[in-house]
């Protein structure tokens, strides 16, 4: 339909558009190779994912729902150009009834999370323990991992302070294996009865509805001096484990203790632990506020550019053994606590197997929002134990994924459909997409031939592991070895680096100083006195408030290294480092450190007055001073040139957090005097001055201990 459109006046005129609409129809764009769904990324050949067939975007033209051909969808239909829209416009009233339905629950927790797909594959060492086909020898199977964090909503900012989650998704061939997990090792509470207030606590408060995805707030600090079980876990995400600097140098844990069987039914209690290959590692907290302004998608954006890049992270899942004892302890810790964790150096992690992540969703709605994970899906060989956190797990997660994924048959959407076959006499509901045959959907039955059949163990099935059920009375109350609240967290504190340890006590003077309530305050000082007394007067000194005698003495536990992040040694793979220049640079130095850069497995990101292309070359700049950002960098390279005019001041700001945060710093041309108009001290750690190529091969040493830990104690 033509319009006669009027002018209207004082309107500029229409531009024609830069790039003219496509008009000749072709096929919608096949996906690209980092969009693998996971039907496509099965190394074993087994069929997943969505059938060939559902493809939601097929033929070249624009349809409806049911597949007819739109001629417009600019124009509602209307009764003449300025007349009013009619009711018998199917097409705009399906269009507009679809969009106002696109949202649904968002996860009352983790609900900001970013996913990926990839493949485990297993050593085989696990099946001294556990007959689980995916940990036999060179089994290779798909996953889908989720990371997220906990108290924020869909909306919020990745670099908050908050425990993050870790959940992954076994496709394997004897059902969904799903360890959902966290980047602590263990929880606030001992019972899952009391989930619901911890998450309250946590959340905005009711009234305000603030503040958002921040623990930083009286509720919360309310409910864990209260509710001191809470303080164990706190301690470590006041750590900075609660702000790492990337998913991908994140460590997992399964938290709950679990009960393993192998082939000659023989079990035994396991923690699994995922090790990332590239270490452990964290910002630093100035780095994550200012985060949070420029790039709230830090973290996810992270992830999805290393995978597109080709620089897949991997972890190493392992599992700490500890014997099936009737007591369920193990070197006086209740393995049924899951506020404890045993010290790796009482009992070593041990390799099963590596995940490498190499794909990233190519639809973020269909798969890492609609992905429904579940401490229920176990495979055989693996089962789980008493522990009360874990027992209300196993209802929590089947129910929300009803009310968030609109019904009961979630498991047929493509990203939870299990690889191994599916025979389950579940029938009818919201969403139904099967077609089933046959008639009889129920056990005995003699109309569909008696199918399906029960398997036995030797047919793979899964047979929960007979154990003994305690002896004792009904009873509301826990086991007197839960009521050590303290002594882990001592043993936390204690094996940090005083470095770390500055930043626990950084850390709660800001959570606690954002409280309102003196009380709470006070409170919560006590329960620091308790843990230790360093950190108890080194946050009541930041609050102006005094030292609380401890309600009782801190133990001397036997500290633990494994937990420090500091004083090792890690791969620098995608690395990211930024080199400033200006309009004198001298461009083969740039481009030498450039190259350099890219062949240690890093990435280099050239920073230029504006966008546009390298002075007097055609090297394309990545970021302009007006884009570019200190917290983006893991360290920086000064390729500036003497101008004899001031350093500008957005290198200056550059150089100085780069500085402030403890990264690399590196130059030549006029690194010197740029340093000395921020008032860096060259004799400082961490600074390395130089020709191009040595300057990245020691500023590269350096990233492998990820910061300058010294200039924290300059
Ligand atoms: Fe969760 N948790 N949780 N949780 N949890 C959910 O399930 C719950 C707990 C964890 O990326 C919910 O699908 C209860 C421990 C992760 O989709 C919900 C209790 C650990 C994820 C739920 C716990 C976790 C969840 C919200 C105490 C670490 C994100 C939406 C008994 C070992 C999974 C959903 C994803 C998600 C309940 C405790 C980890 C409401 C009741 C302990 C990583 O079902």
């Amino acid at each position: 339909m033509s319009s006669s459109k009027k002018p209207i006046p004082g309107a500029p005129a229409a531009q024609p558009p830069q790039v003219p609409e496509q008009t000749v129809p072709h096929s919608p764009l096949p996906p690209k190779s980092d969009q693998r769904g996971p039907e496509m990324v099965s190394p074993t050949g087994v069929p997943t994912g969505a059938p060939a067939g559902s493809a939601s975007q097929s033929g070249a033209y624009l349809t409806t729902a049911q597949g007819l051909r739109l001629s417009d969808t600019d124009h509602s239909l209307k009764a003449g150009t300025r007349g009013p829209t009619l009711l018998q416009d199917h097409h705009l009233r399906e269009k507009i009834t679809h969009f106002d339905h696109e949202r649904i629950p968002e996860r009352v927790v983790h609900a900001r999370g970013a996913g990926a797909h990839g493949i485990f594959q297993s050593y085989g060492t696990g099946t001294r323990i556990t007959r689980a086909g995916f940990l036999a020898k060179d089994v290779q199977t798909p996953v889908f991992v989720r990371f997220s964090t906990v108290a924020g909503s869909r909306g919020s900012a990745d670099t908050v302070r908050d425990t993050r989650g870790f959940a992954t998704k076994f496709y394997t061939d004897e059902g969904t294996f799903d360890l959902v997990g966290n980047n602590i090792p263990v929880f606030f509470i001992q019972d899952g009865i009391k989930f619901p207030d911890v998450v309250h606590s946590v959340k905005p408060h009711p009234d305000r509805e603030i503040p958002q995805a921040q623990s930083a707030h009286d509720t919360f600090w309310d409910f864990v001096s209260l509710h001191t079980e809470a303080q164990a876990h706190t301690v470590w995400f006041m750590a900075d484990r609660g702000i790492p600097r990337s998913f991908r140098t994140m460590e997992g844990f399964g938290v709950h203790t679990f009960r393993l069987v192998n082939a000659d039914d023989q079990t035994s209690l396991v923690k699994f632990h995922w090790k990332p290959r590239l270490g452990v590692h964290s910002l630093v907290w100035e780095e994550a506020l200012m985060i949070n302004g420029v790039d709230p998608d830090f973290h996810r954006r992270d992830l999805a550019n290393a995978i597109e890049a080709g620089a897949f992270p991997a972890w190493e899942l392992g599992v700490q053994v500890f014997p099936d004892t009737d007591d369920e302890m193990f070197e006086g810790i209740d393995l049924l606590d899951p506020t404890k964790f045993i010290p790796e150096e009482l009992a070593p992690v041990q390799p099963l197997g590596l995940m490498t992540l190499n794909a990233n969703p190519k639809n973020y709605f269909a798969e890492t929002e609609q992905v429904a994970f579940h401490p229920g899906h176990l495979v055989p060989g693996i089962d789980i134990t008493n522990d009360p956190l874990l027992q209300a797990r196993m209802f929590s997660y089947l129910d929300t994924q009803i009310s968030r994924l609109g019904g009961p048959n979630f498991a047929q959407i493509p990203i939870n459909r299990p690889q191994a076959p599916v025979n389950d006499m579940l029938r009818d509901g919201m969403h139904q997409s099967a077609d089933y045959a046959g008639v009889a959907p129920y056990r005995p039955n003699s109309l569909d031939g008696g199918c399906p059949f029960h398997a036995g163990s030797q047919d793979g099935a899964f047979i929960d592991i007979p154990q003994p059920v305690a002896e004792g009375v009904k009873i509301r109350d826990a086991a007197a070895t839960f009521d050590d609240h303290y002594s882990q967290a001592t043993l936390f504190y204690r094996s940090l680096s005083t470095v770390e340890q500055s930043h626990v006590i950084e850390a709660y003077t800001f959570e606690l100083g954002k409280c309102y309530e003196t009380a709470i305050r006070e409170r919560q000082l006590k329960s620091l006195a308790n843990i230790d007394a360093g950190l108890c007067s080194g946050v009541a000194a930041g609050l102006g408030l005094p030292v609380p005698e401890p309600e009782q003495q801190p133990g001397n536990p036997q500290p633990s290294p494994a937990v420090s992040q500091v004083g090792r040694k890690w791969p620098t793979d995608g690395r990211v480092i930024g080199i400033v220049t200006d309009s004198g640079t001298d461009a083969d130095k740039v481009l030498t450190a450039r190259d350099a850069i890219t062949a240690a497995g890093m990435v280099p990101l050239v920073i230029a007055p504006t966008g546009g292309m390298l002075t007097d070359t055609d090297e394309p700049v990545q970021r302009s001073y007006a884009t570019a950002h200190s917290t983006e960098f893991d360290a920086l390279l000064l390729a500036t040139s003497e101008t004899g005019e001031p350093v500008d001041p957005r290198i200056l700001l550059m150089v100085t957090e780069t500085f402030r945060h403890a990264k690399a710093i590196g130059g030549w041309g006029s690194a010197a005097a740029v340093l000395a108009a921020g008032a860096i001290d060259l004799s400082a750690a961490g600074l390395v001055l130089g020709e191009p190529e040595d300057v990245v091969t020691r500023v590269g040493e350096l990233l492998t201990e990820h910061r300058v830990w010294k200039r924290f104690s300059a």
